[in-house]
């Protein structure tokens, strides 16, 4: 009907011509010009909104995954469109998704605590995808936490955080997470130096005690999990390293960090001394830290290392003597260290320096194979004289911090911090390309698949750090700013702000949609956060509630509209477990499961298992209810659980019931039940009659209807056989849920029938 409503529109509506050559339907009473003169937009603004504009439907090209600061987060965003898609919670609870409310997730964020403290948020900074030959493959993702050491593995079939894993040796970080070209490791530098194993030294003893360090978390691809027992780590000097990278191509093995601080300075303003701002940028030069992780791999397993805290650590000496990490100056305060997609070159952007600098990764192994030493640093590591490692310096701007790869040959992106500009230049040639203004303060950028071996260029999304008058003012606390730029040109053209009410965006990670393949459904019992089997899950007629003393165990599903069992009878001072299954297919169909006074909810997408555990401290009727709005009858799926006080005594077991029915009743909601039949026999008949098999979306729409009507069945036979015998009420109630599954199928009847006049479908023989 609606369809038809709208074609007929079409079809009567004038086609109008505009002068940017744009043709455009003119169905409502406005046209085009009308429009822009009514919004003050120009011509830039609209080709801007065409180029990101995305109808009804339609779909994005790139996925971006970007830190979420302070939540804790990961924020999914899609390309051009900049719509929010998902908040994925790695490192704090996220309660629509039940993070950190289920007890399957509370486990992760348990073994998430540091030396037996709860963190109670992450400061996420640097996600990664998984890669395969350098390429992104977008099937596992880590974002590391830079408050407490910390990496989080989240899976990119269900976009849910799996595993945490705490650095047992530093106190602080900032280089992770970075993966080598095959996500052998992901690698984590150490922020700011100290004791190793978070120990205690004065601070006089700052030279001799404090360190820094590097550690290579092996990744398990096949498992899914970074493995802490086949991880190691290299004691550095006490200089604040700061961002990574993996070789990858031509040095693939290796892996580069930088520094700053190398001045080793410990503050004190207090005590009358400049300030560590003062005392960390006086010299010229910080450290590029060149690791041949390879090596040190050999080094790690042939036993070469001290234990702290259980964890092997490659120390200094035989870091040295192995040959194992290089030192090369780097300007004044550097920050973002990037490989290029051959793995040759390798470009830093120092702060406190105009230059982009570009490191030749032959001309270091040059130097290294030759020997060819500047001298050491204090702690003995061999120093690489920086003009023999330089491939190009060039004069970007000020404040250069973040560098991205282009498709095209040659060309990068590098963010200028103080000139709130982005850069476009080459650097086999060493020459500037275009120059473009973003709003305000740009820290990270992201292109996309900027950091892999095939760069996809297209976009470029400046990561903000200050919003200051983009937005509608929201108060002192601004929003943050991604701003997407279009770099397919040779001009670069700023085409959109958009603002994320989340923590300060560091950096963000982009990948082409069509490489991800996230789940619509889990396998019927998935325990979401390990991705196996939920030892807890029940089918629709296994549901049952067992006692162990005082220990609860209500086995429950969840399915359109209702929970089963209902009614949940407990004793004060029980200790209860909920595990719910939601025994959905149908895509989306997620139920919620919260129960009042009891801080208790979850999140049920089709096929999931999650449970949640609480001590029934309080005598009371407490309600449980679906959080989703996820059927007609949502409001009714709801049920009590029932704490007894202690030594309460049953005075009649039997349930009121609101309303007697008759067998009238009866009679007339069985006629219902056949008129409605006749509704669904019809759209059946319409689904069947047309090719609906090519279309995989409506094909599980039949398998869900297909179950519903199997349950309507069910609730028929219950439904005459109470009709039998001679129990109306129950017979009325059970020939109303009959019809409760009845409006079930013809509504995903008839959502399968709108998909296919939607999508083409043709009758078939
Ligand atoms: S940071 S703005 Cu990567 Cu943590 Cu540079
Ligand atoms: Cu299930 Cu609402």
């Amino acid at each position: 009907m609606t369809n038809n409503i709208r074609k007929r529109l079409a079809a009567t509506a004038g086609v109008v011509t505009l002068g940017l050559g744009l043709t455009v339907n003119a169905v409502s009473a406005e046209n085009l010009d009308e429009v822009m003169a009514r919004r003050g937009l120009s011509q830039q603004d609209l080709l801007a909104a065409a180029k990101t504009y995305t109808p009804s439907g339609g779909r994005d090209e790139f996925i971006v995954f970007s830190s979420g600061g302070q939540s804790g987060q990961v924020i999914v965003y899609g390309v051009p469109s900049m719509r929010i898609l998902k908040y994925v919670s790695a490192f704090t609870p996220e309660p629509w998704q039940g993070f950190g409310f289920d007890e399957e997730s509370k486990a992760i964020l348990e073994s998430a605590k540091v030396d037996g403290r709860e963190i109670q948020w992450g400061d996420t900074h640097h996600p990664a995808i998984t890669e395969t030959d350098g390429d992104l493959d977008g099937e596992w993702l880590f974002i590391n936490d830079k408050s407490a050491p910390r990496i989080a593995v989240i899976s990119l079939h269900d976009f849910e955080t799996q595993q945490i894993v705490v650095n047992p040796i530093m106190q602080s970080e900032h280089g992770g997470a970075f993966v080598t070209p095959n996500s052998e490791y992901v690698i984590e530098a150490a922020q700011y130096p100290g004791v190793l194993g978070r120990g205690f030294a004065p601070l006089s003893e700052f030279n001799e005690k404090f360190r820094g360090a590097v550690t290579y978390w092996k990744f398990d691809r096949e498992a899914g999990r970074i493995q802490p027992g086949q991880s190691f780590s290299l004691e550095l000097p006490p200089y604040s390293q700061d961002l990574s990278d993996a070789g990858k191509g031509v040095s693939e093995g290796w892996s580069f960090t930088n520094s700053f601080c190398a001045e080793r300075y410990v503050g004190g303003i207090e005590l009358g001394r400049p300030p560590f701002e003062a005392g960390c940028s006086q010299a010229d030069t910080d450290f590029l830290h060149v690791i041949n992780w390879r090596k040190a791999e050999e080094v790690y397993k042939a036993g070469k290392v001290t234990m702290i805290n259980d964890h092997p650590v490659i120390m200094m000496d035989t870091a040295i003597a192995e040959g194992l990490v290089y030192l090369i100056a780097e300007p004044k305060s550097p920050h973002g260290v990037d490989v290029s997609p051959n793995g040759e070159y390798i470009i830093v952007g120092g702060k406190l320096d105009t230059h982009g600098s570009v490191y030749s990764f032959s001309k270091i192994q040059a130097a290294i194979e030759a020997g060819k030493f500047a001298g050491t640093d204090p702690y003995g590591l061999p120093i690489i004289a920086m003009e023999d490692a330089i491939h190009v310096q060039v004069p970007l701007g000020l404040g250069p911090l973040h560098t991205q790869y282009d498709s095209r040959e040659c060309n990068v992106f590098t963010s200028l911090y103080v000139d709130s500009q982005v850069v476009r230049w080459d650097y086999c040639e060493g020459k500037v390309l275009d120059k473009i203004s973003i709003h305000y303060n740009i820290g990270h950028l992201v292109a996309m698949e900027g950091e892999g071996v095939n760069p996809k260029g297209k976009y470029l999304i400046s990561l903000n750090k200050l919003a200051i008058d983009r937005f509608n003012p929201v108060g002192p606390l601004h929003p943050q700013n991604h701003q997407l730029i279009d770099i397919s040109g040779d001009k670069m053209e700023l085409l959109y702000d958009m603002p994320i009410p989340l923590g300060e965006p560091h950096y963000a990670t982009a990948i082409a949609a069509e490489k991800l393949k996230p789940l619509v459904r889990y396998r019927y019992g998935t325990n979401s956060r390990t991705g196996g089997k939920h030892e807890g899950a029940v089918r629709p007629g296994q549901e049952r509630i067992e006692r162990d003393g005082t220990h609860v165990k209500v086995y429950m599903t969840a399915i359109r509209s209702h929970f089963t069992p209902e009614i949940v009878e407990v004793n004060e001072g029980d200790t209860v477990e909920f595990i719910v299954t939601n025994s959905e297919r149908a895509e989306d169909e997620t139920h919620g499961f919260a129960v009042s006074t009891y801080n208790v909810n979850l999140s049920l997408e089709p096929g999931k298992t999650a449970t949640a555990k609480i001590v029934a401290d309080q005598a009371g009727v407490f309600s449980f209810y679906c959080t989703e709005f996820c059927s007609a009858l949502h409001l009714e799926m709801t049920g009590f659980l029932v704490v007894k006080p202690e030594g309460y005594q049953e005075a009649s077991a039997e349930i009121s019931e609101g309303t007697s029915y008759t067998q009238a009743d009866y009679d007339k909601q069985y006629q219902t039940n056949l008129d409605t039949q006749a509704v669904i026999d019809s759209v059946v008949a319409y689904i069947t009659g047309r090719n609906f098999k090519d279309f995989p979306e409506v094909v599980s729409l039949v398998e869900d209807a297909v179950d519903q009507l199997n349950f309507a069945a069910e609730a028929r036979a219950k439904a005459e056989e109470t009709a039998q015998a001679g129990d109306w009420q129950n017979a009325t109630l059970w020939a109303g849920q009959w019809w409760q599954y009845q409006v079930k199928a013809a509504d995903i009847g008839l959502r399968a029938k709108t998909f296919l006049d939607e999508h083409g479908a043709v009758v078939v023989e």
